[in-house]
């Protein structure tokens, strides 16, 4: 028999302060705190129905049936979903990107937010926002900060929103280097870093410190002071994956950093941060946005240019306030 069904929308979050590591054993809980800004206008959206009559989940993502065997954490997550809302039946999945999945903005963060919302929102749960942030990150760490809009820390199990999203005027300009799938996932990429980095140790210690004066910085407002710290974050979370010889960056990316010093040794406040693959994330202020897109466009290498803003939290569709 058909239950109820939920559809939740929810956005990609792009990490200011990064995570990268986990603490051991179960959980997936983030060895390190984060802090996130949510963005507007890229949308993953996802209907979920629990089905009694299925014999196992169904999961469709961009129109495509996807298994057991094609999407192992997709499945994992719906089973743990089901004991979570103590639920016999299957789930029956349908989740469509309006962006691309090699994008360069993790569609797991969104993908993981929305799938959770939709799961305990279809079974009728009232849980709060932070219990549904909880369940999400067993999909995808990132996926806790996508349930909050504005900017967001991840800190061990405990997601929650730091400011609201028109708190510090921001634009994320994506510099998408190539249109292919990255080579190391993440989960693989963060588990090699830390079994094999000689600066896994120096980065647990680094990336806190980091994060709280970033924190500090958001709070201020003090755009210049944020952008140098979160620029930081992420060459130190690379360098230390590099030094593991987990490389994401390509001739490209290294040509985006040297036009976003550029642009800085012009007085252009202007900032890079590179999740896991090759592409730049520009930080800027919305009055630069347009001058620096520009110039990021003439980097060769530099394919396309997805224009950003801090965005609302996961939600259900048709519905003006969170839930
Ligand atoms: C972040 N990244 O803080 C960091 C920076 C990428 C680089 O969170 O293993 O997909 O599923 O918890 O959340 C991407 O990792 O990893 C990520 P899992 P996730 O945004």
């Amino acid at each position: 028999m058909r239950g109820r069904e939920a559809v939740a929308i929810a956005h990609p979050n792009v990490a200011l302060s990064k995570y990268w590591g986990k603490r051991p054993g179960e959980g997936n809980v983030p060895a390190v705190p984060s802090l996130s800004v949510t963005l507007a206008g890229l949308t993953t959206r996802t209907r979920l129905a629990w089905d009694a009559s299925l014999r196992d989940h169904r999961f469709v993502l961009d129109g495509a049936a996807r298994t057991r065997e094609e999407a192992p954490r997709v499945f994992a997550f719906l089973d743990m979903l089901g004991r979570a809302q103590a639920v016999s039946a299957c789930a029956d999945v349908e989740s469509r990107n309006d962006f691309p999945t090699a994008s360069g903005l993790a569609s797991s963060a969104s993908g993981f937010a929305a799938l959770a919302l939709a799961g305990v929102r279809a079974n009728g749960s009232d849980w709060d926002a932070a219990r549904v942030a909880d369940l999400a990150r067993r999909g995808s760490a990132s996926a806790a900060r996508s349930i909050f809009g504005g900017f967001v820390e991840l800190e061990g199990t405990l997601a929650r929103p730091v400011a609201l999203l028109d708190h510090l005027p921001l634009a994320v300009l994506v510099c998408v280097t190539t249109e292919a799938a990255k080579a190391v996932g993440s989960t693989e990429g963060m588990r090699t870093t830390m079994e094999r980095s000689p600066y896994a140790r120096a980065w647990l210690e680094e990336a806190p410190r980091l994060h709280a004066e970033l924190r500090a910085s958001l709070l201020a407002r003090d755009f210049a002071r944020l952008g140098e710290l979160a620029e930081a974050s992420a060459l130190a979370m690379h360098a230390c994956a590099i030094a593991a010889g987990v490389i994401y960056w390509s001739g490209a990316t290294l040509d985006a950093l040297s036009a976003v010093r550029a642009l800085r040794a012009s007085g252009t406040l202007a900032y890079a941060t590179i999740d896991a693959g090759p592409h730049v994330k520009v930080l800027t202020r919305p009055v630069d946005a347009a001058a620096v897109g520009d110039a990021m466009r003439s980097v060769p290498g530099v394919l396309r240019i997805i224009e950003a803003r801090p965005g609302e939290g996961a939600r259900l569709e048709h519905r003006e306030v969170p839930w």
